[in-house]
């Protein structure tokens, strides 16, 4: 199958698994401001993707044509440290009843979503596609990133064995509007917005950032990442997955600076060194969607200023 094959038609039935996260409510918002008329969304409530037998269920009663697969347990460097359990056991679990029920139930195409911490710690920057499976991961997140390693795996022995048109597309780290805002538990750019918020707040002289400030990140808004999520099932419906990140990377000292500013905290920062920094750097090499022709719109800055002015009104004025 070659790209620039695929035409995803408005009425289709697709089936976004995850439509409250981060990622999920992304790509529902971009799919409805495109015109898709028949999507088909279930709370964690309605249908619990870790059940095999309600997935199957699911699959045969509802018939989706497309899928995109955004549900999975996520967190930042904490959660993930502190319970591998879970991001392994949880992950495989959803992702492999999803992709297993749509293929047996006729699905014409999934999209699965991975994360840029499924390449090795030390990947050449940036990091190719081909870069997948050629050394050690981040101890800090390997349980997670070998349950993502199994999904693309997953998508393209399905594809090879049975001609089925599974893609898989890698983001770099994301966030926007729906993030987990958590204090501990949640991705460094929301906690931080939530600390400087507080202490601004609270008039408190400083803010604790962990880890020396020296990582690199790069940092994709949500709803650059969803327009490229519509795009590859769109266009794109190759073998081998296909990173979507910013080309923009910051270190952790620049992205609390920029979130200290865009928050508006007046104090300094403190580092925590006894956190771990994790992987030192994971910049995506997002050559292969540009050369599809996608590129991403909302720079870092924007991206900042528009996902606080959404905390105040969605997290902050719903708590008062
Ligand atoms: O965003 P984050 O948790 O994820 O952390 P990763 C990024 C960097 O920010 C690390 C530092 O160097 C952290 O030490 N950091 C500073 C903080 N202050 C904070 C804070 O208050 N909270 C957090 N969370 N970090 C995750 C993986 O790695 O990235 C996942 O664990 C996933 O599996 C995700 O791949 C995209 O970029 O280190």
């Amino acid at each position: 199958m070659k790209s620039g094959s695929f035409m995803l038609e408005k009425s289709a039935k697709i089936f976004v698994a995850g439509h409250r996260g981060l990622v999920g409510s992304a790509i529902v918002r971009k799919l409805q401001d495109q015109g898709f008329t028949n999507l088909v969304l279930r709370t964690h409530s309605e249908l619990d993707l870790t059940s095999q037998s309600d997935v199957e269920s699911f699959f045969a009663t509802e018939k989706p044509v497309y899928v995109i697969l955004a549900a999975a347990k996520v967190g930042g460097i904490h959660a993930n440290n502190t319970y591998p359990a879970d991001f392994i056991g949880v992950n495989l679990q959803i992702q492999t009843n999803v992709i297993h029920s749509a293929y047996t139930h006729g699905v014409k195409k999934l999209l699965f979503l991975g994360s840029s911490c499924i390449y090795p710690k030390f990947a050449p920057q940036p990091i190719p596609e081909s870069a997948l499976l050629t050394g050690p991961l981040e101890p800090t997140n390997e349980w997670y990133a070998i349950a993502k390693i199994a999904g693309i795996k997953m998508c393209q022995a399905y594809r090879l064995q049975h001609q089925w048109d599974a893609i898989s597309g890698m983001p770099t780290n994301l966030y926007g509007q729906n993030d987990n805002f958590h204090p501990e538990n949640s991705h460094v750019l929301p906690a931080l917005m939530r600390r400087f918020h507080e202490a601004k707040a609270n008039n408190a002289d400083e803010v604790v950032v962990w880890g020396s400030g020296s990582p690199l990140r790069e940092f994709l808004h949500v709803d650059d990442l969803a327009d490229a999520c519509v795009f590859l099932m769109d266009q794109y419906s190759g073998f081998e997955h296909v990173n979507v990140g910013s080309g923009v990377e910051v270190t952790i000292k620049e992205l609390a600076e920029l979130v200290k500013e865009v928050v508006g905290f007046k104090g300094k920062l403190v580092w925590d060194t006894t956190k771990p920094d994790g992987t030192p750097r994971k910049l995506m090499d997002s050559s292969k969607l540009a050369s599809l022709g996608w590129t991403p719109k909302i720079s870092l800055k924007d991206g900042l200023s528009q996902t606080y002015e959404w905390y105040l009104e969605n997290v902050v004025q719903k708590k008062q």
